[in-house]
């Protein structure tokens, strides 16, 4: 190798050294605590929490939590009591990720209550990280998942209501808002723990917008959308009209922007930041949420809208509720 070669190789493997930041060493012990947006997740973290405080990890923790979302309630919006497409069909999307980054998707997953373990045994079981549609069912009845319809009587009718319009139109935050006659046509769990060791892993678990197209998929499946964990920085997820997180690569964004150096709180509302910049007419009429956790155990949030709640649960309060600071401080309607 001529001595100029050498010089060119050895001096850009050290810029190539220079650029990589240091790896921060994972805190070796911490305080647990998961967090969950909208006020489902109060009851999702107290499942979550009970893993953690028997000691278990973070991603014991939000699959505990994000499966209680998909069947220990029934809304509109998450599992199997979810509104169908506007072809009648219920499809769930889902993500698991570990700070590690290790993570497993579904989407557009039909028949199946609990996607965010479908999800987990992506992850585990399988050199891929995303199976959609007939594929993930599929999967799913292997794994041993027993389909079963998951479209309810209540679904069912407001489906039929809603076909006499057909208008494709998300709301924002409709029944919070109590809006007449309207249950919420959209809104996901995204769910973050820090486990004691210091590690985070995240999930995020949905039927998607009500009414959506026939196979249209979200941000919540999507690593980077809905959802990011890193054991270096710490973890985001997000909630709302998942074209605009998809478009943002959103939660990733968020999480870049800590590493930056951001508060968890100021990394969410620089996303929002992003996601106005980018459609300012069409952000004033729609809903996105983000919630974010450092690995210090800091908790931050930050919505388009007024409206958006998350839940937080660690050793000193169980239950807390809190209220994100917003873009728009009143929604139009
Ligand atoms: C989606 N982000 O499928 C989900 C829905 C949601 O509040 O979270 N809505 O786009």
């Amino acid at each position: 190798m001529s001595s100029r070669r050498r010089f060119l190789q050895s001096s850009l493997m050290a810029a190539g050294a220079a650029m990589l930041p240091t790896a921060r060493a994972v805190p070796a012990s911490t305080d647990a605590k998961v967090v969950s947006t909208w006020d489902f997740g109060v009851p999702a973290n107290r499942e979550a929490w009970q893993v953690l405080a028997a000691g278990g990890n973070a991603l014991d923790a939000v699959e505990a939590g994000a499966r209680w979302a998909e069947t220990g309630q029934c809304n509109s919006t998450v599992g199997r009591c979810g509104y169908p497409d506007r072809d009648g069909f219920v499809t769930l999307d889902a993500s698991i990720m570990q700070g590690d980054g290790s993570c497993g998707a579904v989407a557009a997953l039909q028949d199946i209550d609990h996607p965010i373990s479908v999800a987990r045994k992506v992850m585990e079981k399988t050199p891929h990280v995303l199976l959609v549609g007939d594929g993930a069912r599929q999967f799913a009845i292997a794994e041993g998942f027993t389909p079963h319809s998951l479209r309810t009587p209540e679904a069912e009718q407001a489906w039929r209501e809603w076909l006499e319009t057909s208008r494709y139109q998300p709301e924002i935050n409709a029944e919070r808002r109590g809006i007449p006659g309207n249950r919420e046509n959209h809104d996901t769990i995204g769910m973050l723990a820090l486990g004691r060791d210091g590690r985070m892993a995240g999930a995020c678990t949905t039927s998607g917008m009500a009414w959506k197209m026939h196979g249209r998929v979200g941000d919540s499946p999507i690593i980077g959308a809905g959802l990011y964990v890193d054991d270096q920085v710490g973890g985001a997820t997000a909630s709302g009209v998942g074209e605009e997180m998809l478009r943002n690569a959103a939660s990733f964004l968020v999480v870049e922007l800590m590493r930056q150096g951001l508060s968890p709180a100021d990394a969410c509302r620089g996303a929002i930041e992003r996601v106005v910049k980018k459609r300012p007419e069409a952000s004033k009429s729609l809903q996105v949420c983000f919630l974010a956790m450092n690995t210090h155990g800091e908790v931050g949030a930050f919505a388009l809208h007024q409206g958006f709640v998350y839940a937080v649960c660690d050793a000193q309060r169980q239950d807390a509720l809190l209220e994100s600071p917003s873009v728009y401080t009143t929604t139009k309607t």
